[in-house]
This record gives C-alpha cells, sequence and structure tokens, in this order.
C-alpha cells in the first residue's frame, strides 16, 4: 500500500476503506479520477480509468521510480504490476500473465502498449544487440497490427478488431529473446459493412494517405520485402475495387456489370482477366464423377464477391501476424530447448460490446468476455476462497455472481447456442437464421438466461421476431439472428481459393495453400467459425490458468471521450459487473502471502535462533510458529494445515529485509572464516 500518498488524493488501495460499501468505492474512484490519480489498487489487481487526456506519467522517470520496487513502496501504476510480473518471472522462475480486461474504450490497449514499453525499458543493461533487436520488434508489432486490426467504432476511434494475446519470452538473465502473437477472430465483416458513423480497418484509409508512411517504415523494419509490402498493397486494392462490382442478369445468364473493374482485379492479382470473372461467376461442383460450372445467380455472386473481400483481409491479417511470429521466434536453440525460458503474456482482447444492432461479432467477442470473467472469478474469487477452506482457516464465505451458467448456455455440447448453431448449419435443405433461431427458442425456453421475442412477447426491448437476448454478467444484450448461419459456415466457395492460389504472385499464393486441391479431394467440411472460436478461447484460457495472474481492470468513465467526466451511473455498473467490491471482500478477509511450510522455512530460517542452522522441534509447521513468534508478527499471520498465511505484504518485505541482512553477515562471517582471520 502507498501509505506515503496523501489522503488527499483518496485511498491508493481499495482494500483500506473503512467501510466496503459501493458508495465509499465509488466515491474513491471519483475522487481519484478528479485528482488525476486514474489507478487504484485492489491488493495486486489494478483498476484503471481511461483520463481522456495525455497523462505525464509514463516517461523515464517514473519508468526509474517503479524499477525493481514492491508494489506498495509506490503510488498505484501499470508499471508496478509489470514489475511484479517480471520479478515473479525472474525470481520465482514463474510463467505469468498480464490480464487486462474491461469494456470497448476503456483503455486496455494503450495499457497493455505501456506495459510492453515499460518492460522493454527495464531490460537489457548490457545492450546485446540481439535483445534490443527482439525489443525493437515487439514494440513496432504493435502499430502494424493496429493499423490492419483496428478501426473506429462508435464506441473507441482505435477499436481493436481482433484479440490478441503476446507471450514475450525471457532468457535465464531476464532478457526478452522472443515472443509469440496469437490473434483471435477477427471481426473481418467490417470490410464490407461497416454502422453508421463507424469506419473499416484503418489500412484502407492508410494507404491513402501519408500517415501510412510510418506503418509501412515498421512493416520494413520487421522485415517485410518490397514484394511483401506491394501485395498488401494489392489486396488493400482489389478488396476496394471488389466493393465497387455489380452483377445483373440478362436472360439466363449472370453477368458482371462493370467488366472494367475485373480487368484491373485481374491485374493486382496477376492472374487473368478470364479466370476472375469465372471464379466470381461460375461454381465448380462435382457431382459423382462429372465435374461441371455451375452459375452464380446475381444474388450468389454477390454473395461470393464478399465473402472474398472478407477472406482476403483475414488471410492477409493472419499472413501478417504470422510474419511477425517468423521474426519474433526465440532463434537461440539452446534457450530455446535447454535454457531456462520464462514468459510475460500480455492479454488485450476486445472488450465487453452492446452496440444498436448485435450480431454473430458480438456474440464471439461478449462470449469470450465471459470466459475471461470465469477465469477471473476462478483464479482470484473462487480459489482464494477454496484455499482457505481447504487450510482449516476461519473463512467467511463471500457471496459472488458466478457467471458458469453463461460460458455453459454459450459453449455446452448439445445444449450451448454454439451448438445450436452448428447443428442449424449441417441441416440439409434451406438452412435460415430463423431455423436456428427455432433451435435455441426450443433448447432454452427455460434457461435463466435466455429470451426471445416469442417466449417474452410484450418485452419492450425485443423489437423484432428475430431478436434474442441473452442476460450477460455485464448486462442484457439483444442480438439479432440475420447473419448467424452465413457468419458461422463462412464459406468461401472453392473457386476463389484455386484463382488466388494460382496467381503468378508468390507471396498471394502462400496466402491460400488450400487452393493446391482440385475439386475432387476436397471433401471435409470445414469447422466452423463458432467451433474455430470455441476452441480457440478453451485453448487460451487453459494457457492463462497455468501462469501466475495480474489483472488489469480497465474502467471507462464516460461515452463522450471527455476527461473530465466521471459518469456515476456508468462507472457504477462497470464496478459491478467486474466484481470489484467482492474482489475487494475477499482480499480484505485474506491473505497476501502463503507459503509450504518447509519452502518458508528453507527461506527464512536463519533470521531466528531457534531454526538457524538446524531446529529441533517437532514439526516445520511448529518451527515456523517459533520463528514468527521471534519476529514479532504473530499478529498478521494464521497457520493453515500445509501452509503459512501471511496478511501484509509489508510483514512479507520486513521478513525479506532481514534475511538479506541476515545472508550478507553470514557471507561476511564465512569469508572471515576461510581467510583464516577466525
Ligand atoms: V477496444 O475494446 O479495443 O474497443 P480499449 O482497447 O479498451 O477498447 P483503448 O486502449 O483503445 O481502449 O483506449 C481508447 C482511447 O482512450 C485511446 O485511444 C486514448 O485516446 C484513450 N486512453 C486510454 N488509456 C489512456 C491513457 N492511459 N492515457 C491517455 C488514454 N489516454
Ligand atoms: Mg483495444
Amino acid at each position: 500500500m502507498a501509505e506515503h500518498e496523501s489522503l488527499e488524493f483518496g485511498k491508493a488501495d481499495f482494500v483500506l476503506m473503512d467501510n466496503v460499501s459501493l458508495e465509499e468505492f465509488m466515491a474513491n474512484l471519483k475522487l481519484r479520477f478528479e485528482k488525476g490519480r486514474i489507478y487504484t489498487y485492489i491488493g495486486e489487481v489494478v483498476v484503471s480509468v481511461n483520463p481522456y487526456r495525455a497523462m505525464n506519467i509514463y516517461g523515464r522517470d517514473t519508468i526509474e521510480q517503479y524499477k525493481g520496487r514492491e508494489l506498495y513502496e509506490r503510488p498505484p501504476h501499470l508499471f508496478a504490476i509489470a514489475d511484479a510480473a517480471y520479478k515473479a518471472m525472474k525470481r520465482r522462475n514463474k510463467d505469468t500473465c498480464i490480464v487486462i480486461s474491461g469494456e470497448s474504450g476503456a483503455g486496455k490497449t494503450e495499457a497493455s502498449k505501456y506495459i510492453m514499453q515499460y518492460i522493454a525499458a527495464i531490460t537489457n543493461p548490457g545492450q546485446r544487440a540481439e535483445v534490443e533487436r527482439v525489443k525493437n520488434m515487439l514494440l513496432k508489432s504493435n502499430c502494424v497490427l493496429e493499423a490492419f486490426g483496428n478501426a473506429k467504432t462508435n464506441r473507441n476511434d482505435n477499436s481493436s478488431r481482433f484479440g490478441k494475446y503476446m507471450d514475450i519470452n525471457f532468457d535465464f538473465k531476464g532478457d526478452p529473446i522472443g515472443g509469440h502473437i496469437n490473434n483471435y477472430l477477427l471481426e473481418k465483416s467490417r470490410v464490407i459493412f461497416q454502422q453508421e458513423g463507424e469506419r473499416s480497418f484503418h489500412s484502407f484509409y492508410q494507404v491513402c494517405v501519408s500517415v501510412y508512411v510510418s506503418v509501412a517504415d515498421a512493416m520494413k523494419v520487421i522485415g517485410f520485402t518490397a514484394d511483401e509490402l506491394q501485395t498488401v498493397y494489392k489486396v488493400l486494392a482489389t478488396i476496394l475495387h471488389l466493393g465497387n462490382l455489380t452483377f445483373g442478369v440478362d436472360g439466363d445468364t449472370t453477368l458482371i456489370e462493370n467488366s472494367k473493374v475485373v480487368a484491373v482485379i485481374g491485374d493486382l492479382l496477376a492472374t487473368k482477366e478470364e479466370n476472375v470473372e469465372k471464379a466470381l461467376l461460375y461454381r465448380t461442383v462435382a457431382t459423382g464423377r462429372d465435374v461441371i460450372d455451375k452459375q452464380h445467380t446475381a444474388q450468389e455472386a454477390s454473395y461470393g464477391r464478399d465473402a472474398l473481400a472478407k477472406a482476403m483481409y483475414e488471410r492477409m491479417f493472419c499472413w501478417i501476424v504470422g510474419r511477425i511470429n517468423d521474426v519474433i521466434e526465440v532463434k537461440d536453440y539452446d534457450a530455446k530447448v535447454h535454457g531456462k525460458n520464462t514468459v510475460i503474456g500480455v492479454l488485450d482482447i476486445y472488450g465487453f460490446e452492446i452496440f444498436q444492432n448485435n450480431s454473430f461479432e458480438q456474440f464471439c467477442i461478449n462470449y469470450c468476455n465471459e470466459k475471461l470473467q470465469q477465469l477471473f472469478i476462478q483464479l482470484v474469487l473462487r480459489q482464494e476462497q477454496e484455499e482457505y477452506q481447504r487450510e482449516g482457516i476461519p473463512w467467511k464465505h463471500i457471496d459472488f455472481f458466478n457467471n458458469q451458467i453463461i460460458v455453459d448456455l454459450v459453449e455446452l455440447q448439445h445444449k450451448g447456442i454454439f451448438s445450436v448453431l452448428d447443428e442449424a448449419c449441417m441441416n440439409v435443405g434451406k438452412v435460415t437464421d430463423e431455423v436456428f433461431l427455432q433451435g435455441l427458442n426450443s433448447k432454452l425456453a427455460n434457461h435463466v438466461h435466455y429470451t426471445s421475442r416469442k417466449l417474452s412477447p410484450t418485452d419492450k426491448s425485443l423489437e423484432f421476431d428475430r431478436d434474442f437476448r441473452i442476460r450477460h454478467y455485464a448486462g442484457n444484450v439483444v442480438y439479432s439472428v440475420v447473419g448467424f448461419i452465413d457468419k458461422n459456415k463462412d464459406t468461401l466457395f472453392q473457386d476463389f481459393k484455386r484463382l488466388l492460389y494460382n496467381s503468378s504472385n508468390p507471396v498471394l499464393k502462400v496466402m491460400w495453400p488450400e487452393g493446391k486441391l482440385r475439386i475432387t479431394e476436397v471433401t471435409k467440411r470445414p469447422l466452423t467459425a463458432a467451433t474455430l472460436f470455441k476452441n480457440s478461447m478453451i485453448a487460451l484460457v487453459e494457457n492463462l490458468a497455468c501462469k501466475e495472474p495480474y489483472y488489469v481492470r480497465c474502467i471507462k468513465p464516460n461515452d463522450v471521450k471527455s476527461p473530465l467526466l466521471f459518469e456515476h451511473e456508468r462507472c457504477r455498473h462497470q464496478v459491478e459487473y467486474l466484481g470489484l467490491l467482492e474482489n475487494v471482500r475477499v482480499r480484505r478477509a485474506g491473505f497476501a502471502n502463503r507459503q509450504e511450510y518447509p519452502r518458508f522455512l528453507q527461506r527464512y530460517k536463519m533470521i531466528s535462533e531457534f531454526t538457524w542452522p538446524n531446529h529441533d522441534l517437532p514439526s516445520e509447521k511448529e518451527a515456523v510458529k517459533k520463528l514468527v513468534q521471534g519476529c514479532g508478527f504473530e499478529h498478521d499471520v494464521a497457520y493453515g494445515k500445509t501452509k503459512v498465511f501471511i496478511r501484509t505484504p509489508r510483514t512479507l518485505f520486513c521478513l525479506e529485509e532481514q534475511r538479506t541482512e541476515m545472508v550478507g553477515r553470514i557471507v561476511l562471517f564465512l569469508q572471515k572464516v576461510w581467510r583464516g582471520t577466525i
């Protein structure tokens, strides 16, 4: 706890509140925001409120203040959390992760960048060239990924439209030697459609203005070749031209109305104009042994054109991530295979979203937030309580809403919404969004978190027959089923894949490896978008769960991007659904640190005459008790079955200080013995 910080700025740690009440929590949050203190702790969790203005708290001098310090020695800051994760990694050999959550526009991406900058700034004192290279690449990759994966939405001018998890690998010296980026579900539908007031991905606009120069520079530094950059421009241009293509009919024939565009696209894709035309108008189908060209209707052709535009963008995005990964992956074979190689993971993923019109993408994004909330509950709230119970430490149960029921509603096999959706997509015959909705209504009629217009006809928030509503942990969201089936099937006619694979541009070809299959070889039904997303989320959560987690909980103070406005209701809602008050309660009732008796003894035995060099007490637990008594920390400690629990970090700090002093004395003593001066 940053005790030196004046109370004029409110309490630096919510754990220090006089009464744990929502009113007091909100008053403290507001006071701190108004005084320009945007960070506050709940123990080791950082609560951050978006300041919507440049803050002079990220410079070199601030970095120096936090470097190597303990959390409670300095005012709350992202840097302190980054340092804690770094220390855990370096001193205790732990893989750690920093999970940044909060709704759209709350400040997650900015926070993730400050954390990376901090880690880059405090590492590599020896200025090793390879480490400097890796750091430079990691930082440069942000700007490239934002250009291609972010867009202006009504919630945020620079909204991440993809999820990002970045591992940073460290060697035994604690220097970054590589990294890896996982990207999750890019909102590719934005390429063909944007809601009013929104834009497509930044990259499309940056092509037209000089701002792009900096992104192109970053790409060059990362190692994209001139040909690769040219291909990126060409893909962007192709997508823009595809948007101009229109189809008409003449008798039985479907035709392209503005065929000049086709020639341009042929040029850009390094393929013949007639190949492009054929792929747009026909579909090759295998019927038994025959292969025939089936002509699209104008509607099918338009669908194919849009699917092509979306798929080209998504492929290019994944390819860019892959190229960045090639450059940042751990190169040194020894470090990879034999060396100590610890990891800090940083997760910056799209926040919870409620739009005017919510579709498949919002559904996936909100499901992802449910998963992360569940992880938070498991790691911070539930596990904590369970451990105290297991260890026989007296404990008052604290109620919190467990959102597992909503996670199940979405992902459960056979019964969950994703399963119903996949089933609807697998139907032969006419598959429509309505069929999907019927499936939901019949399977989920009694679920307390699900309803629809059919099930609640008088409910005003469900305006249309196509609507269903989920009661998420963060609030109610009405989804329109329109487009769910298409987006889930995510069909791209095989003809387009072959077209792109057969391009004479090798960079483009690489993005479409499955285009080499002949029509008769394509048999397997690809996994649906929902299944792929669900699998990737489950893997992500498993990966995070085996690391030591650090949390940043971001709050958006208002909807108008104002640095002055603290909208009480808006903030209260976020505090409630993020479970911050429960977090404070658990933390207050809890203990900052716990260690198994043998480990504790091993580390601190030199500070007590009863335990150094050996003890004659009946058990290690008894020995720890004696040691703690001797130090005068009785009041701050509880004894579990296998572990000792320490309530405040300060006690741990004192133990560490005494240990350091004793180790110094022992070393001095031994040196004298060796020199024969004793
Ligand atoms: V989304 O889920 O990707 O739509 P984020 O990532 O939570 O969202 P982001 O970090 O992009 O939000 O922050 C939104 C905007 O708030 C930024 O573009 C900045 O203008 C502003 N912001 C956020 N954090 C800070 C900060 N620490 N200092 C100054 C900030 N401005
Ligand atoms: Mg973001």
